[in-house]
Formats: structure tokens, C-alpha cells, sequence
């Protein structure tokens, strides 16, 4: 669709290209993304009808408590989603996201997603907010290092015996303190904001639009759907963010 095609619903009349010009003059920008924007690469999200996992809910393994429980279901289910994501590509938003951040001065990508496609796709500061599903954490040493192998051996172990666990933040663990000081230095500074793919479930990220916005920058949504932040964005754009974000460059 052409861009004065995507209008929104909101207070303000904005359109794509109004938010474009906005965006080329900004100072500083900070996009939040969700599993949303690597939909269209062919990763199931989290909360969309196909579900992620058999009859499992992610609130239900990916918790410490469901580790401790059965790590070997949990570590079939992280297995079972490295495969998948291993024959995945960037698809045309996140290549869009890398070319914007070339462009920008000031620009800061905050994402939920654990499935390494931003930096696949050339995006450079980036905050993984809930971790990265191709990195492990050792449970006895601590040691974090990039595992690439698929399928991982069940149970994986550590050079120093201890059990490794997925180095992703799971429900009810706290977020790293670095990461969440960074991403509000960018949400407080930015005087531009994207919501990108998110349902704006998962807290403490979906409370992040409204802080920007508190902040004084303008808000805008990308998603194929309204959410529960679309009330308070400056703008909702509702389409793919594959066909809506590259019109942007
Ligand atoms: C924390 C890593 C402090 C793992 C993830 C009650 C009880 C207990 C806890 C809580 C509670 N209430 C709130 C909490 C806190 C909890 C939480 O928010 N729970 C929710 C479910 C209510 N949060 C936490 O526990 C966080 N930690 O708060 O610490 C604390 C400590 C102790 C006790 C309490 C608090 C940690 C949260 C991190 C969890 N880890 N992932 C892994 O991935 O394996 S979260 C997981 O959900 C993913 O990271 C995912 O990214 C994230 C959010 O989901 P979305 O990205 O939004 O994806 P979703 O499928 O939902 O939506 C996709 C969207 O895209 C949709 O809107 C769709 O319309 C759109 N879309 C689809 N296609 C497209 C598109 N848009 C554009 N284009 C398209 N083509
Ligand atoms: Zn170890």
C-alpha cells in the first residue's frame, strides 16, 4: 500500500510520511520490539494463535520453577525452538531497523525477542532485554557462552560439570539491572519512540511507551493489531511491520 494509505487511529492526524520527516530529524530514537517483528521471518510468537510449543503455555516453561521441575522438558522445548529459528532469516523490518540506525545519531533498538535476528540483520546497539536463546549460562560457574549447536545435547553441561541453562530472562526473574538502566537512558532521551510487534503484555517492557511518552517523545505502534497500548500511542499504524517499517527508509 502506498504510505498515505496507512493512516491510524488516533487523536492526532499523523501519517507515515508525517512520521518519517519526524524521524529524519530526530535526535535520538529508540525502538522497543516484539516477537511480532520476527513473524514474518516465520517464528511463531508468543501469544499468536499457533502458540509456540504442543499444548504449553511459555508462562509455564519459561520459568526457573519449571527448570528446576524437569529440565529436560525445558531444555526439549528451547532445542525444539533453536531448530526452528536455525533455518530463520531477517526478514524486511528488521533489515529496515538495521538501515534507520545508519541514519540516525542517537539511536538505541531495546528487543524482547531472544532469537538473535536484529543483529543477524546488521542492527548494532541493541538491548536484549529477556537475553538470547543462543547463548548458555552455566548454573555452577556462572560462565555465558554462545551455543550454536543443534540439536543441543540433553542435558547439557558445563566444562566444569555444572548444569547450563538458556541465557534468557524467564517470568518472575529479574531483568539485568545494565540492561534496564540503558534501556531507560534511551527511553528518557529519545524524542522519537517505536512499538514494534508487541502485544504489550510482559512487564516491565510494555510499561516503556509510556514512559517515553511521559518523557515528552512521540510514540508511535507498529502491529497488525490494536493492543492495550494503542489508547495511549501518538499514533498506531496497523499493518506488517515487513511492509510498513522499510517505507520508512
Ligand atoms: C520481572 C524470554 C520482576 C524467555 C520472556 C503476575 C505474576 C507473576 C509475574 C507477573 C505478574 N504480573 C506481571 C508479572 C511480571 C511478568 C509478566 O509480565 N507476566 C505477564 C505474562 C503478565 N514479568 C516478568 O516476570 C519479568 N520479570 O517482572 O521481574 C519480578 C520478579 C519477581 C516477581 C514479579 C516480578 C520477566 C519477563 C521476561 C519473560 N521472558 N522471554 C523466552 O523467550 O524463552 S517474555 C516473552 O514474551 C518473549 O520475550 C516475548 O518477546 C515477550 C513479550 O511477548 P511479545 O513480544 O509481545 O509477543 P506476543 O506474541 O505476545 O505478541 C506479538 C505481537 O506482534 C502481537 O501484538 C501481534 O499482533 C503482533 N504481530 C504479529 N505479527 C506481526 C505483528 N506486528 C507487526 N507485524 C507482524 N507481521
Ligand atoms: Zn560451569
Amino acid at each position: 500500500m502506498p504510505l498515505s494509505e496507512y493512516t491510524m487511529h488516533n487523536i492526532k492526524e499523523f501519517r507515515l510520511q508525517d512520521i518519517q520527516e519526524r524521524l529524519y530529524k530526530s535526535k535520538a530514537v529508540a525502538i522497543l520490539t516484539g516477537a511480532g517483528i520476527s513473524a514474518e521471518s516465520g517464528v511463531p510468537t508468543f501469544r499468536g494463535k499457533n502458540g509456540l510449543w504442543k499444548n504449553f503455555r511459555p508462562e509455564e516453561l519459561a520459568t526457573p520453577e519449571a527448570f528446576k521441575q524437569d529440565p529436560r522438558l525445558v531444555w526439549e522445548w528451547y532445542d525444539w525452538r533453536r531448530r526452528t529459528l536455525a533455518q530463520f532469516k531477517p526478514n524486511a523490518a528488521h533489515l529496515a531497523i538495521a538501515g534507520i540506525e545508519k541514519r540516525i545519531k542517537e539511536f538505541t533498538l531495546i528487543t524482547q525477542n531472544v532469537d538473535g535476528l536484529h543483529q543477524l540483520a546488521g542492527s548494532k546497539n541493541i538491548i536484549e532485554l529477556h537475553g538470547n536463546i543462543w547463548r548458555v549460562r552455566c548454573l555452577s560457574c556462572g560462565k555465558i557462552t554462545v551455543n550454536r549447536v543443534v540439536p543441543i545435547k540433553i542435558l547439557p553441561f558445563c566444562e566444569c560439570g555444572g548444569l547450563l541453562r538458556p541465557d534468557v530472562v524467564w517470568f518472575g526473574e529479574m531483568l539485568s539491572d545494565s540492561n534496564l538502566t540503558k534501556a531507560f537512558v534511551a527511553i528518557d532521551n529519545c524524542d522519537l519512540m517505536f512499538i514494534i510487534g508487541t502485544s504489550g503484555i510482559v512487564q516491565p517492557a510494555a510499561s516503556f511507551a509510556l514512559r517515553a511518552k511521559d518523557e515528552g517523545a512521540l510514540v508511535v505502534e507498529v502491529n497488525i493489531e490494536k493492543t492495550p497500548l494503542s489508547a495511549s500511542m501518538d499514533a498506531t499504524f496497523i499493518g506488517k511491520a515487513g511492509d510498513i517499517l522499510p517505507q520508512l527508509l
